[in-house]
């Protein structure tokens, strides 16, 4: 490890809250453990950390090669992404509970990239975030991150290097933990997304030209504003491969939001059940709901069953904006007339509580906790000198320490 990570180590531990805030963005779930409070007291940095062993432990080996494409998201809209595995999404990975994974990456990128396991609580080292718990991984040059999957559930992985750009040009993948006894025979996962085609085009048809404020002039877009296109598993629209299904059939979903907006998918009512939100098992009582509000790096699997004959639509709430480009069809196999698609019926859609977070919290707890300290974050956009559009909260961006603003309320 050079002196540069060990700097940062030391100002990270210093900064402490104002740190944590600063990866608590929703692509960076379990970097808080990334504070190394070890590596004070005895000197070993984390790159020198022993690996973990695989043991009698099943080794499940994967490679990723991280490369630019150029993907179609539908007949007429194509963008230039950045890729594991020449997809988008990355190549899906599968392991089972209990299993010793191993991956390696290779990067074939004019940048840096790294692998970040959204959600898992893995050894530092094997965390995947530049600067903190490993150098990025520069061009031409591999990095093998083992460790054992503990938990079964719906993760995802995606590059913590530059990830505000790297994960919207798609580089993330689905990482998918099974139990030892699957629950459910059929399983599927869908990462949702947007991309901003045509200031792509804009952009590209620009080059070299001064591009101010939002624009970086290579694709990337930094306001949700400029999100034009809604894709399901890297396809727009009609070319969202349908969900087959035969009537009385339940088949597990696994959906996860790679995306920098909350969607708000309605089912045909009567049709879903809640089963886990962030790869934690969840009991769902009382009424039930047919809209999932989920919001951005958030995970929610539901047990789906196809009621009705006919083509069936799970989708973005038509209300909200380029709805019907984020529609999955549920079809069986058998022939179906054009009269007996049942779409979408958002009049009668139920939501998970009034936001996602406070529903996983009623998922989660029969009876939610009560709060002795509550602080208000007020997320928001801004423009900064030289930087262009930032997200803030309390209108600071780090390393601002966004408490000075906040109340402090119901301190005992
Ligand atoms: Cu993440």
């Amino acid at each position: 490890m050079n002196r540069k990570i060990i700097g940062s180590i030391l100002i990270a531990a210093l900064l402490g809250v104002g740190v944590w805030m600063f990866f608590q963005s929703p692509f960076s779930s379990s970097t808080q453990q990334a504070l190394p409070a070890g590596v004070q007291q005895d000197g070993i940095s984390i790159t020198n950390l022993e690996k973990p062993k695989a043991g009698d432990r099943p080794v499940k080996t994967f490679d990723l090669t991280a490369k630019e494409m150029t993907w179609k998201i539908n007949e007429s809209k194509e963008v230039e992404a950045w890729t594991y595995n020449g997809k988008v999404p990355g190549e899906a990975i599968h392991v089972t509970e209990g299993d010793y994974v191993k991956v390696r990456l290779k990067n074939e990128l004019d940048v840096p990239v790294t692998i970040h396991w959204h959600g898992m609580i893995l050894p530092n080292q094997m965390d995947g975030v530049p600067g903190l718990t490993q150098d990025a991984v520069q061009p031409g040059d591999t990095f093998t991150y083992e460790f054992i999957a503990n938990d079964a559930g719906t993760y995802w992985y995606h590059s913590h290097q530059h990830s505000s750009k790297q994960v919207d040009k798609g580089l993330y993948g689905p990482f998918i933990i099974e139990e030892k006894e699957k629950k459910f025979e059929k399983d599927q996962t869908y990462i949702l997304d947007e991309w901003a085609v045509n200031q792509e085009k804009q952009s590209l048809a620009n080059m070299g030209g001064m591009m101010m404020g939002s624009m970086s002039g290579d694709g990337e877009a930094d306001t949700k504003q400029m999100y034009d296109t809604l894709t399901v598993n890297g396809k727009s629209g009609s070319s969202i491969q349908p969900l087959e299904l035969e009537v009385g059939e339940t088949t597990r979903l696994r959906f996860v939001n790679a995306g920098y907006r909350q969607h708000r998918l309605v089912f045909p009512k009567g049709s879903m059940k809640i089963l886990a939100t962030d790869a934690e098992d969840v009991k769902q009582v009382g009424e039930s709901i047919n809209t999932l509000e989920i919001a951005p790096g958030e995970r929610i699997d539901v047990a789906f069953t196809k009621e009705k004959k006919g083509q069936e639509v799970i989708g973005e709430d038509p209300q909200l904006q380029n709805a019907n480009q984020m529609k999955i069809p549920v079809v069986s196999k058998q022939k179906e007339s054009n009269s007996d698609i049942n779409d979408l019926n958002v009049a009668n859609a139920t939501s998970v509580g009034s936001s996602t977070s406070k529903g996983s919290e009623q998922l989660l707890f029969d009876k939610v906790p009560e709060t002795d300290v509550s602080y208000q974050m007020d997320l928001s956009m801004g423009m900064n000198m030289g930087e262009g559009m930032v997200f803030q909260i309390n209108e600071e961006v780090f390393p601002g320490y966004p408490y000075d603003s906040c109340e402090r309320r119901g301190h005992r």
